[in-house]
């Protein structure tokens, strides 16, 4: 199977290659498709449904779109579906320390840190048909960033499963219980 990713995200890109190593995963760009998507859903999975439409409408062929983020239980949710925009769309005009030094903040003295990262994937055929599927991967924000791999809040995001933070997990190791991992083993099933 060959599907264009709908994303700009290169890493998302590199772990989606390495949780479906039977598909064969194009770029937008080796696709055609230079284009933006207004993200203008309220869920992750409207989100990805619209990426993957526009991609397959564009290009004809095929795509695959993640929408995914942090989800933080005391901040009823947020950063959810702002999560690439949280510190651009909430911090203090004028914000320089980005979206985990912007959580870290808003986090300051709260004792309940649970959290969960979010993914939902949708693959759109250029027939019409759609195939979605989400996961989750449940954890709790530590007060100080650990480990160097991984992307975004990795650093932050203190895994129940792996008892160590995404950061600090090899790539395999995180893909195994990840949101990301857990959607696309799904949405596998499916297809
Ligand atoms: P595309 O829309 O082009 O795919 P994006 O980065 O804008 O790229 P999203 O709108 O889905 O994608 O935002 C996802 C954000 O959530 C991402 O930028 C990270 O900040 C965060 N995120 C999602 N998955 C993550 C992961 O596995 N580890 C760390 N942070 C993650």
């Amino acid at each position: 199977m060959k599907l264009v990713a709908a994303t700009g995200n290169q890493n998302k890109l590199r772990e989606i290659r390495h949780i479906l190593p039977d598909v064969s995963v194009i770029t937008e760009g080796e696709a055609g498709f230079f284009g933006e998507v207004e993200e203008t859903g309220k869920t992750f999975l409207e989100n990805a449904l619209l990426k993957a439409r526009a991609v397959c409408r564009a290009t004809g062929l095929a795509a695959i779109a993640d929408d995914s983020g942090l989800c933080v239980d005391a901040l009823n949710g947020a950063p959810g579906v702002y999560s690439a925009r949280y510190a651009t769309k909430f911090a203090p005009r004028g914000w320089k320390g980005g979206n985990n030094a912007f959580l870290l903040k808003e986090l300051e003295g709260v004792e309940d840190r649970r959290a969960h990262f979010a993914c939902a994937v949708a693959v759109v055929f250029p027939d019409g048909r759609e195939v979605v599927a989400t996961g989750e991967s449940y954890g709790r924000i530590l007060t100080a960033p650990r480990g160097e791999c991984g992307f975004g809040y990795d650093p932050l995001f203190f895994s129940d499963d792996l008892q160590k933070t995404f950061a600090e997990a090899e790539e395999e190791e995180k893909n195994a219980v990840s949101h990301r991992g857990r959607a696309l083993k799904a949405l596998v099933e499916k297809l």
